[in-house]
């Protein structure tokens, strides 16, 4: 079996800026990760299944809602430490951070902030620990990178909602036990709701054929007349600004974790270039191999600070939605690059399963996708410096 070697690249000592208490939260989850999920990661990616017995594991190590406050089960850390976790799940596959930031940030985090007291006792604390596992079903068939025109909608009758309508590209689903399910209201205003498995009329089929985040399970959600408790609404914030917030936090994390991607594709490339012989000397010994090391390990760096400062405005509570973006963007585009290169610094055998190269450009193309796509985070940027939104124009007549 191969051993993961995995140490982190720090060339501008950033560690020195991390207290005593994020280093150890940072390498408890390495050490659990190389532990117990590098030795079969490589197989659930073959065969397209999540590892669903690591659960419990990841509500231990804090992965599930880090920042969520102790008296609902969360572990009640800083932004940085949730960064630092996503960043080690990431490392070591993205579909492993991607379970983690659903739960996290879309599941958990929109029913600490608009849910009721009573739907934060009942199901905060099982979401913590992992033996409930949630999902967020925002995207549609017809509406993904546009989700105001989402036609998932709901009617009153009585103490109960009528759900009907679909949602598809949902992590999580297919073993979920609830979904928290964006829909509109007889006037057209999105609200969330809080959908149980067992509902009638609630469906969560798997989605098969994915080349990418195989190690993740993503479904759809199937609303046929399903009768809600109006109970289950999420009371405290209505209008699409609410699934968007949860997306900053979804958004904050992945940035944290494509950069994990990039540091273990740095990491791999460096060692393989210092062990393999070519015309008898390292393959690093070439100054086209350095050139490319070196621009990765410029990128990283870059982005270590760019993450680092957002961690810090983040817990400060002044990060915006347009700085998240970019930080989110350039990540997962530095991420990509890395790989590639990477990629190639181990010619043939960087195809194999045998490095995580390969596996980490397949996932890091869902990652640029979710989320928001990578040219939706330009405009938003766009949008932010020159005060013009570009994201509608006017229908072309065909
Ligand atoms: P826009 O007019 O800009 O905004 C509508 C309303 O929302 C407010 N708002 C926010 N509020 C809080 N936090 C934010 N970050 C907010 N951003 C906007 C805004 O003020 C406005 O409020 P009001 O009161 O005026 O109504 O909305 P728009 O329809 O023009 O859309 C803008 C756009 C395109 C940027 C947005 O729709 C967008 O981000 N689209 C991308 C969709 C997306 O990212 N989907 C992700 C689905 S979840 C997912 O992918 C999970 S993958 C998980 C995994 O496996 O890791
Ligand atoms: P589209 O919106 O159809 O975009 C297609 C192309 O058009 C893109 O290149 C896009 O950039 C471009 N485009 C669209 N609008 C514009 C514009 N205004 N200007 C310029 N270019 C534009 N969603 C959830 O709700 N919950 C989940 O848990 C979830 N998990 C996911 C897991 C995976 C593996 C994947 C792949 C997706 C997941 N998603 C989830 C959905 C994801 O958020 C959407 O795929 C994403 O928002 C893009 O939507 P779309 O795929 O419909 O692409």
């Amino acid at each position: 079996m191969k051993t993961d070697q995995y140490i982190h690249p720090d060339h501008y000592l950033l560690d020195e800026l991390l207290t005593e208490e994020h280093k150890l939260i940072r390498d408890a989850a390495r050490a659990w990760v190389k532990k117990e999920v590098s030795p079969i990661i490589d197989e659930h990616y073959e065969n397209a299944t999540f590892p669903n017995h690591i659960l419990p594991g990841l509500g231990e190590i804090g992965a599930f809602g880090p920042y969520i406050p102790q008296e609902y089960g969360g572990a009640g850390l800083d932004q940085i430490s949730y960064g630092l976790i996503m960043q080690e799940l990431e490392r070591c596959d993205s579909g492993l951070r991607s379970t983690a930031s659903v739960q996290s940030s879309l599941v958990m985090y929109p029913i600490w902030k608009y849910g009721s007291e009573e739907q934060k006792q009942k199901f905060l604390p099982k979401l913590a620990t992992g033996e409930m596992i949630g999902c967020f079903g925002l995207t549609e068939p017809d509406f993904g990178s546009n989700p105001s025109g989402m036609i998932t909608n709901y009617k009153e009758d009585g103490d109960f909602l009528i759900l009907n309508g679909a949602k598809m590209w949902i992590s999580n689903a297919p073993f979920a036990e609830i979904a928290v399910v964006w829909a509109k209201n007889e006037e057209g205003r999105i609200h969330g709701l809080i959908v149980e498995r067992g509902m009638e009329g609630f469906s969560t089929p798997e989605m098969h054929g994915k080349l990418s985040l195989r190690a993740s399970s993503t479904g759809e959600l199937i609303f046929d007349n399903v009768r809600v408790p109006k109970s289950n609404i999420l009371p405290g914030r209505s209008g699409l600004g609410a699934p968007l917030s949860c997306l900053d936090s979804a958004r904050y994390g992945i940035a944290w974790g494509a950069l994990g991607a990039a540091m273990d594709c740095y990491d791999q490339a460096l060692r393989y270039s210092k062990e393999r012989i070519q015309f008898g000397v390292p393959i690093g010994a070439f100054q086209l191999v350095q050139k490319k090391l070196a621009e990765m390990i410029t990128e990283i760096t870059k982005a270590q600070f760019l993450t680092h400062r957002l961690g810090q405005l983040r817990d400060a509570g002044k990060a915006t939605t347009a700085q998240i973006s970019m930080a989110k963007r350039n990540n997962v585009e530095i991420a990509l690059d890395i790989a590639r290169e990477a990629r190639q610094i181990h010619g043939g055998m960087g195809i194999t399963s045998e490095y995580s190269i390969m596996r980490h450009m397949a996932n890091l193309e869902s990652v640029v996708t979710y989320e928001g796509t990578h040219d939706i985070h330009l405009l938003i940027t766009g949008a932010e410096v020159t005060g013009i939104p570009a994201f509608t124009r006017e229908k072309p007549s065909l």
